[in-house]
């Protein structure tokens, strides 16, 4: 069973993640969503969800391409989570291009094409707007 593991925050979620997710499952077998925890997402990434991490969680898990979901709570963990879950294919968004390198030496790493002209932040500024 090859295995895929990809992270993120995807609070408001929107088609760019469902993408994304999509792509990422058809690397593999299995998918693997490290999802940023609300802790994280404020100390790490000054990040406000709207979104709590349960009900983000939930959302992903109702997602077919969807196989697991566990929680991100550091920069430092993805090493020992490729290592653990034996992981043969990171995945990110190419936002974050290169950023994951060093990952290499134990697993595949892929970033892929953002879906264009949609973002948690555009949602919420346009209906800031409204
Ligand atoms: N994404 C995308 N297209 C968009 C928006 C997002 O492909 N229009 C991708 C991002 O590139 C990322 C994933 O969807 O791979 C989740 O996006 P975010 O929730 O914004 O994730 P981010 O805050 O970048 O967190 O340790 C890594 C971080 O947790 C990534």
């Amino acid at each position: 069973m090859k295995k895929v593991i990809t992270y993120g925050t995807f609070d408001l979620l929107h088609y760019g993640h469902i993408n994304l997710l999509k792509r990422a499952k058809a690397l593999g077998d299995y998918l693997i969503v490290a999802l940023s925890t609300d802790e994280f997402n404020w100390d790490s990434k000054q990040k406000k969800c709207y979104f709590p991490y349960e009900r983000r969680k939930q959302l992903l898990e109702a997602i077919r391409y969807v196989d697991l979901v566990i929680p991100e709570e550091s920069w430092e963990q993805k090493r020992s989570d490729v290592e653990e879950f034996k992981v043969d294919t990171f995945v990110m968004g190419n936002d974050w291009a290169g950023r994951f390198d060093f990952l290499k030496d134990i697993c595949e790493v892929v970033y892929l094409e953002r879906t264009p002209e949609i973002s948690t932040t555009q949602i919420k500024e346009e209906l800031g707007e409204k």
